[in-house]
């Protein structure tokens, strides 16, 4: 296994759904999800996690929070410690708050975005920068905040734009390697993976975009067999995972996890995960 940050992880941070995430943020109502059938796909999605060796970590649901199940909004958690979102959904904000209390047990050094506003969903993290697209959720003054902790931790940050009316920037893309990113042909279009391999979700499968790479596996939501094809044929392992639920309320695979390694040595530049 290499050492890839972006890549490869020893834990997982996940929370169970609420019941209440029926009145879950979502822009088109197709029916609210059913939370005994999100809770079973949410266990699958764990058990993926799992059985690529990593340690999940499995919160409570938080009743007072429809979407707090989305944890990956609430915090970016690189190997120099783990930032605190400042969710720009006024229903959100408290999620954070409470991932806040949880982080210091994984991580050495905690921030905050203490300005303007910024979601986990909109921060892609490659090898080589940190993609944040600007969206109804994460503002400039929130990219501004979050860009002076990262570069101070050495990271190149690149702003750019979630398409409009797409919930997060990811919501239209998702890493599969250290060159190659997943994307909807929208959000290609704009030329900002020019520096990176791009594999194309078959059209009218745009809701699968939303992919993530885990260890081994990608974490793939079932249901979109053109591009799962594609992926394959690339040599890609995926892991499919239901995700009908969680669709209703626009989430997908990243953002029911928190993705990170846990340094046994306090300094991540000589710590190393195998
Ligand atoms: C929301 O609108 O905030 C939630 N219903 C869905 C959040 C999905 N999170 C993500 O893409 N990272």
């Amino acid at each position: 296994m290499t050492n890839s940050s972006t890549l490869y992880f020893s834990h997982a941070i996940t929370r169970a759904p609420a019941p209440t995430v029926t009145g879950g943020l979502r822009a088109i109502d197709q029916g609210a999800p059913d939370p005994a059938l999100f809770s079973s796909h949410h266990s699958a999605y764990i058990s993926a996690l799992q059985a690529t060796g990593a340690e999940v970590v499995q919160l409570p649901a938080l009743v007072n929070y429809p979407d707090s199940v989305f944890v990956e909004d609430t915090a970016l958690c690189l190997p120099e410690g783990a930032i605190v979102m400042r969710p720009g959904a006024p229903s959100r904000l408290g999620e954070a708050v409470e991932m806040a209390t949880v982080l210091p047990q994984y991580f050495k050094e905690i921030r905050y975005i203490t300005s303007g506003h910024v979601e986990g969903g909109d921060i892609l993290v490659t090898s080589k920068e940190i993609l944040v697209g600007r969206s109804a959720r994460t503002d400039e003054k929130g990219v501004a905040a979050l860009r002076e902790i990262v570069t101070d931790w050495g990271y190149e940050l690149r702003e750019l734009q979630t398409p409009a009316g797409v919930l997060h920037f990811k919501t239209d893309c998702g890493l599969l390697d250290e060159d190659t990113i997943l994307s909807t042909q929208r959000l290609a279009a704009s030329g900002c993976f020019a520096d990176y391999k791009i594999l194309h979700v078959a059209e009218g499968e745009e809701a699968c975009a939303n992919a993530v790479r885990f260890n081994d596996i990608i974490l793939f939501p079932a249901g979109f067999p053109k591009t799962a094809s594609l992926l394959r044929d690339h040599g890609f392992d995926l892991v499919e995972i239901p995700n009908t639920e969680a669709a209703k309320v626009d989430g997908g695979m990243s953002c029911l996890s928190l993705r990170f390694t846990k340094y046994p040595d306090p300094d991540p530049d000589t710590a190393s995960y195998e």
